[in-house]
């Protein structure tokens, strides 16, 4: 061993003397709120496994990042803006770095289409899938002709709630379930206006045909649209009130009622 060794050597032995968490007991207290909070498990949901049981978008994303994950290509995930987005961040996972397009904070909804299809024309190969909701898939839906002109297998998933699901979860929680302008009564039937630009159209309404759905998009060689049609009263956590600080974050359903702090300020964001 030469110098260098020995001097790392009697470095460790030096370290080692004083244990790295020697301030363990000043610790506990820290660790203790720690564990309230992980306690909570903010990402927990409750999915009626009965056929016939109405499919939570939580569910809903996650078969479709274990069926293709099954797959064993390379995939390729972007989303629009909103809930759905909060729930593929929190479901789907990733391996690989630059496989997830998302706007983030940005919220440029109808962003998850084009997104798809850049991904797809770099990557030929890949699997790349457009997670959705159906207010922001129709923002950019002309992009579908895109799709067919230069024959890209894109998969669009479309989280369907009815609702603009975030603006809904905002109204609900801190605007008193005051709805207003966030639920939509005239959508189109998303499988027709799929045909009608020349891509497979696909739907699944109950909890029996989720994962046949999801399958068949994941295997269809060309475009596809899946109408996901989801519960529509799904809130998403945890979630910071507009105006509030991160120590004010609502971690779960049991702090709903809790008195948030939105400010004037805050509110007109909303
Ligand atoms: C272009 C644009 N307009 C408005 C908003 C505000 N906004 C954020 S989320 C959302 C609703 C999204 O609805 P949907 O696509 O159905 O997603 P969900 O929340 O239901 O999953 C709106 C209107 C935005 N982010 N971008
Ligand atoms: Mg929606």
């Amino acid at each position: 061993m030469g110098d260098a060794g020995r001097i790392i050597e009697m470095m460790i032995e030096e370290w080692e003397k004083e244990p790295a968490y020697a301030h363990q007991a000043d610790l506990a207290a820290w660790w203790e709120q720690i564990e309230a909070w992980r306690a909570l498990n903010c990402l927990r949901f409750s999915q009626d496994q009965a056929p016939d049981a109405v499919i939570k978008p939580q569910q809903a994303i996650r078969r479709i990042y274990e069926l293709a994950r099954e797959t064993g290509r390379d995939t390729y995930v972007s989303t629009e803006v909103g809930q759905h987005q909060m729930w593929a961040a929190q479901y789907f996972r990733f391996d690989e770095p630059n496989r997830w397009l998302t706007s983030g904070g940005l919220g440029t909804m109808g962003y998850g289409l084009p997104a798809a299809v850049g991904a797809q024309i770099a990557h030929p190969d890949a699997l790349v899938l457009d997670i959705a909701g159906e207010a922001s898939t129709l923002m950019n839906i002309q992009e579908l002709g895109t799709i067919a002109q230069y024959r890209l297998p894109v998969k669009l998933f479309i989280i369907n709630n009815h609702y603009m699901g975030m603006v809904r979860q905002w109204q609900e929680l801190l605007h008193g379930s005051r709805y207003s302008e966030s639920y939509s009564d005239a959508l189109p039937d998303f499988v027709k206006l799929a045909e009608s630009f020349h891509a497979k159209g696909l739907r699944a309404t109950r909890m029996a045909e989720l994962d046949d759905t999801i399958r068949a998009a994941l295997e269809h060689d060309g475009p596809v649209v899946v109408d996901l049609c989801v519960t529509e009263g799904e809130n998403c956590f945890p979630m910071i009130p507009s105006g509030a600080a991160h120590n004010e974050m609502i971690l779960g359903p049991e702090q709903e009622g809790r008195d948030a702090k939105v400010t004037r300020e805050g509110m007109m964001l909303v």
